[in-house]
């Protein structure tokens, strides 16, 4: 049965010298995201074989640009909750060496909102100190988009526009209605800039059967970590659902912090219900 001895927990903590975080939706919750499973989720309202593979791109751009352009804005007015604030806190190393003495620490993060990020960089501003840690963003950005030209065009940039075209515009209120009707012509959807390219342009996140951003580097971070928060996650997804197994493997601890008890709660050594926004400071203090 996992621990919920905060005491325990924080002495493990102590002790750690490579921790790692691997973070969820359920971190973004409380800033008015939705999850993407359980109740509320977005996958309950839309389907995610429909909109979170290159097949269904390839089949219908205009409905997969239509999700994500609504998905883009939904994000856009959004903001870190407490829970990232506590995360980002412990990337400063004169908190976190504080806690835990000549530790490093990694935040896996599944989250394409970049709140983290922001958090991060925010924190560090508040506090005048860079942090030591690093965020990885392993399915990707949705504010980032890429060519998807086969041929030479490697275009990739950060784009912020709302709406990221106009044929696109008005589009996301429809959608969030459940009104998928209106269809885009190609030519209206985002295009890529580059002189001559001419393909379209498609969010820089990583769908089914595609590779996670930087898996080598994280799955050689598990096999080194001694200490694993998995935090807002239902660890259903692979291989993000098989590192807190890998921490484990050598004998690394891994604490849960969900908002319920879900698949990866019973292999964990710590379980702390709740939602994280409050949990984390209670936890860490
Ligand atoms: C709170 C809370 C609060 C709520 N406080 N907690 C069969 C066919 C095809 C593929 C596969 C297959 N079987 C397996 C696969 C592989 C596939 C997969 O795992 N599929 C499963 C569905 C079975 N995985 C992949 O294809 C991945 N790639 C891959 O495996 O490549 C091969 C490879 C591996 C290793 C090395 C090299 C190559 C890619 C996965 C891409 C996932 N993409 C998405 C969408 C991103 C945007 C987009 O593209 O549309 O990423 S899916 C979606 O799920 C999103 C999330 O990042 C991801 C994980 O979801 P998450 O974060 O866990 O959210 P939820 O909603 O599931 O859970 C929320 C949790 O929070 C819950 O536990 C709540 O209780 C909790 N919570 N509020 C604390 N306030
Ligand atoms: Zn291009």
């Amino acid at each position: 049965m996992p621990s919920a001895d905060i005491t325990e927990f924080r002495r493990v903590l102590a002790s750690s010298k490579k921790i790692l975080v691997l973070s969820g939706a359920g971190l973004s919750a409380a800033s008015g995201i939705p999850t993407f499973r359980g109740e509320g989720g977005q996958w309950g309202k839309y389907n995610a074989s429909d909109l979170a593979h290159r097949s269904a791109f390839e089949e219908d751009q205009s409905r997969v640009w239509k999700f994500f352009h609504y998905w883009r804005e939904l994000i856009r007015g959004k903001h870190p909750n407490e829970a990232h604030y506590v995360l980002a806190r412990l990337a400063i190393p004169g908190i976190r060496h504080a806690i835990a003495p000549d530790s490093k620490l990694t935040h896996i993060t599944q989250n394409i909102d970049m709140l983290c990020t922001r958090a991060l960089t925010e924190t560090e501003s508040a506090l005048m100190q860079l942090s030591d840690s690093e965020i990885i963003e392993m399915h990707g950005r949705i504010l980032d988009v890429i060519c998807t030209s086969n041929h030479d065009c490697d275009y990739h940039a950060t784009n912020v526009d709302s709406p990221i075209c106009p044929g696109l515009a008005g589009t996301e209120t429809k959608v969030a209605a459940g009104d998928w009707t209106a269809v885009v012509k190609r030519k209206d959807l985002p295009m890529c800039p580059r002189l001559g390219c001419g393909q379209m342009l498609r969010p820089d996140v990583v769908w089914f059967g595609e590779r996670p951003k930087r898996i080598e580097e994280i799955l050689e971070l598990a096999s080194e970590a001694d200490l694993c928060l998995v935090v807002g996650t239902s660890a259903i997804v692979q291989p993000a659902s098989r590192i807190g197994g890998m921490v484990k493997e050598h004998g690394g601890k891994v604490a849960v912090f969900d908002i319920e008890k879900s698949n990866h709660a019973e292999e964990a050594d710590f379980l702390f219900l709740g939602p994280c926004e409050t949990k984390l400071k209670e936890v860490l203090g």
